[in-house]
């Protein structure tokens, strides 16, 4: 076999709940972020569909985790909905959440699937938003009480936990660029809301450890390696800058404990620190990952300014660089995002070279379009490009671990056509094709052949 990968290397998807469970405001559910702001402006979600019930996880569970079986699955990551657990955020359990979450943990269990559970999916409870959200230490204190809560209701079962999915997107689309809500635009916030977001991440893994809970807790950042246009300095600067805004400032963190200093001067010099408390160092320090997941969909070109700020606009990141687009680029029309397949091994070098190679995971790629239905043969879709798309990066992945790379799996994003966010169902990523109207599944041509690629653990560069 040409492209062969390790014993036991990790081959599976990811999803969410609020992307794929549906019934977001039954069963005891409370409303999330998402619910409010779809009520508020629904004009903003494509074709203004909500996230009420989306991919109807919820009912159909028993059959999707067959298909994950069927895709040869040894591994899955979702998320558990705070909001349907802990409907107010703090205090009572909703024992329907308990029995559903159990159900599904069981039945991956029953199929060989690992379950990978992350606490925090975007789902802000809108019980806690109400509260300040991310901005108030009692939310945080909040969320530690919910992760103990999960610890202790799942834990004997649950060995792979996270406590994030890409945590700076909440924080760019909440604070910085108005694509999640609470659509504000104050770099200032934003800092504390990032801040108090790894705080929480470090109380759920103190609380995880202290709990002497067997099994690993992790994080799961989206990383987008900055590439300058040039070797100007100028570019290079640039570049750095946004490494540090859009990586560094949450992958220190958790794999060194602690902020890059370049980071902190920066925020320092234009008043933009967030409120350190006594005990936050030590605690952010005790944070570390046993495990880290990388989402990786496209890279970060950038440039140096040519023009100069407007003193009196809002404080941004983009103070201090330009977006690159550049030419002969290969993009995802669909979703506006750059393919760039060499980024997860530039990732992982990385990772390898700079943060003594921790242990780590591809925790999230994939490649949403829109109107797959046009590519449907005999009522099966048959996605060529997505198969490219996977084979594409599984080759820079081969090469990272021929390098050393402590990479131990590979997860799809995603698993069935989910909501995605504003988009809804505008763009679709899954190996099983979702109707909407009769919320039948069927595996697409990519999924037969991820099973095959997860049964032999690798392939060969013709196959498809
Ligand atoms: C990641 C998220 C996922 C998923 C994916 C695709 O950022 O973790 O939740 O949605 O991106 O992006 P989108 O749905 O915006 O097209």
């Amino acid at each position: 076999m040409e492209y062969q990968f390790p014993q036991d290397f990790w081959w599976g998807s990811a999803s969410s709940a609020p992307q794929t469970e549906g019934a977001s405001l039954s069963f005891g559910k409370s409303a999330t972020v998402w619910d409010r702001w779809f009520d508020e402006a629904p004009t903003r979600f494509h074709r203004q569909i909500g996230p009420a019930e989306t991919s109807t996880f919820y009912q159909h569970w028993r059959e999707d985790i067959a298909l994950l079986k069927h895709l040869r699955h040894n591994t899955f990551r979702t998320s558990i909905a705070w909001s349907r657990l802990i409907p107010e955020g703090r205090g009572a359990v909703n024992p329907e959440a308990v029995t559903f979450y159990n159900q599904i943990i069981d039945e991956m269990l029953r199929q060989g699937i690992t379950p990978f559970i992350n606490l925090f999916h975007f789902d802000m409870p809108m019980a806690m938003q109400q509260a300040g959200g991310w901005e108030n230490r009692e939310v945080v204190a909040a969320y530690a009480d919910y992760a103990q809560t999960c610890f202790r209701l799942f834990g004997d079962r649950v060995k792979h936990w996270f406590t994030f999915n890409e945590p700076i997107v909440p924080v760019e689309g909440g604070y910085l660029y108005d694509f999640h809500y609470p659509n504000v635009v104050d770099f200032r916030r934003a800092a504390t809301v990032a801040y108090h977001t790894m705080l929480a991440h470090a109380q759920a893994v103190q609380r995880f450890r202290e709990g002497g809970h067997q099994g690993e807790i992790g994080i799961i950042l989206n990383l987008t390696p900055s590439y300058p246009r040039s070797s100007h300095p100028a570019d290079q600067q640039a570049a750095h800058i946004a490494d540090l805004f859009f990586n560094r400032s949450f992958l220190d963190p958790a794999l060194l404990g602690r902020y890059p200093p370049a980071l902190v001067a920066l925020l320092e010099e234009h008043q933009q620190l967030p409120v350190c408390q006594p005990g936050d160092e030590a605690l952010l320090a005790a944070g570390r990952v046993d495990l880290l997941g990388v989402n990786y969909y496209q890279p970060r070109r950038v440039k140096c300014r040519d023009a100069l700020v407007n003193p009196h606009s809002p404080f941004m990141p983009e103070w201090f660089f330009d977006h690159y687009a550049m030419p002969g680029r290969k993009m995802n029309p669909y979703r506006g995002w750059e393919i760039y397949e060499k980024g997860i091994y530039d990732i992982l070098s990385d990772l390898r070279q700079n943060y003594g190679n921790p242990r780590c995971f591809i925790s999230e790629n994939g490649m949403g379009v829109e109107d797959e239905q046009r590519f449907a043969r005999d009522g099966r879709i048959e996605d060529d490009y997505r198969i490219e798309f996977v084979r594409d990066h599984l080759i820079w992945l081969h090469r990272a671990l021929q390098e050393g790379s402590r990479c131990l799996g590979y997860h799809m994003w995603t698993f069935i056509d989910n909501w995605s966010w504003s988009n809804a169902y505008k763009n679709r990523y899954g190996f099983v094709q979702l109707d909407l109207d009769s919320q039948q599944r069927r595996v697409k041509k990519s999924g037969e052949w991820f099973a095959r690629v997860a049964s032999e653990n690798g392939f060969t560069l013709d196959e498809k």
